[in-house]
């Protein structure tokens, strides 16, 4: 720990982002190196309890850059691991079954409530079922020597860009344009980035025995494929008459409409409690749902830089992307 840097973002960009905002985190974002990843200042607080969080070895963590397809692997997971009791998945908030090891330490001040997440997450019963978004540099120091299962899901940058800036309106009414996003996005102002540096230190650890590496666009091209990977790799079969039901409860109408997994409610508390006004019925977690999303809405001249920005960042690296 003595070792990590925090430096407080001042560029142009890093000032636009935490305005557009609404006074959420006031405090400002950090880049914190190594990696270079950042997240609002706050986080810092906990950063400690983080990287010496006690890790089992019958843990299963499933690990992405925001908006890749967390949601929908962890649903998969909890259904594979809970003998897939649909009755419990459709009543249970999947933040209780699967919780977010980081939520406390990001969410704004305003709407910060125990228990802390950390806690709860060190509280549970094993085999413990964790969501986590962060990157390799900052997981738990444990998890390298406890070698638990994780799951990591990427997906491209275009449609995480998308499905990102409509998450930062949806939470927190963020004020900037998608393109105005998709610059800061690229420009590492924003949480959890950068992005993919994220996503390629785990593609080098995809060869791992504990790391299964997927991407949504393998979810959405075949899915029962997907579930079959993350069968075996969990070693919980799926019997060959219960996988259409099992397909059926994750497609993305079934889960748009599941109140356990669309965030329905959570939202709304969350927004209140930042001083926003209720969800309007056009915003929702489940959102598109799609591959290709990036290439409908961003501009044409956003979508090159992507491009060239992308190459750049997967330059050498022998990994070309999710697609
Ligand atoms: S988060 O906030 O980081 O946990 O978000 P995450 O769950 O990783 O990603 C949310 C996006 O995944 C889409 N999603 C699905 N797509 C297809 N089928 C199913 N079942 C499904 N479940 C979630 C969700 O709609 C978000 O993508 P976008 O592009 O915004 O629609």
């Amino acid at each position: 720990m003595s070792s990590v840097k925090a430096e407080l973002l001042t560029s142009p960009a890093a000032v636009k982002f935490k305005d557009s905002m609404g006074g959420q985190y006031d405090e400002g974002y950090v880049k914190i190196s190594p990696p270079g990843h950042v997240q609002p200042a706050g986080f810092m607080d906990d950063l400690p309890k983080i990287l010496d969080f006690q890790v089992r070895p019958d843990d299963v963590w499933v690990v992405t850059f925001p908006k890749c397809g967390t949601t929908w692997s962890q649903e998969l997971v909890w259904l594979l691991m809970n003998d897939l009791d649909f009755d419990q998945a459709k009543k249970v908030p999947l933040i209780d079954r699967f919780p977010f090891l980081e939520a406390s330490t990001i969410i704004p001040q305003a709407v910060k409530k125990p228990p802390h997440s950390l806690d709860v997450v060190g509280g549970m019963k094993s085999p413990r079922l964790i969501k986590c978004h962060l990157p390799v540099e900052l997981l738990p120091k444990q998890i390298w020597s406890v070698k638990p299962k994780i799951i990591y899901v990427a997906r491209n940058a275009k449609d995480v860009i998308v499905s990102y800036y409509y998450h930062h309106r949806l939470w927190n009414e963020c004020t900037l344009t998608l393109d105005e996003f998709a610059e800061c996005f690229m420009e590492n102002v924003v949480s959890y980035l950068p992005f993919w540096d994220h996503i390629l230190a785990f593609w080098r650890l995809r060869n791992e025995p504990n790391i299964l590496f997927y991407s949504y666009e393998d979810m959405k091209t075949d899915l029962a494929a997907v579930v079959r990977k993350v069968a075996d790799f969990l070693e919980r079969p799926v019997p060959a008459e219960k996988l259409p039901q099992l397909l059926d409860h994750l497609s993305f109408q079934k889960m748009r409409d599941n109140r356990a997994v669309n965030f329905e409610g959570l939202v709304d508390d969350q927004r209140v409690g930042v001083g926003l006004r209720p969800t309007s019925s056009d915003q929702t977690f489940m959102r598109s749902g799609k591959v290709g999303d990036g290439r409908e809405k961003l501009s044409p001249e956003i979508q090159q830089r992507v491009d060239a920005w992308t190459r750049a960042c997967l330059e050498g690296s022998g990994y070309d992307g999710p697609r």
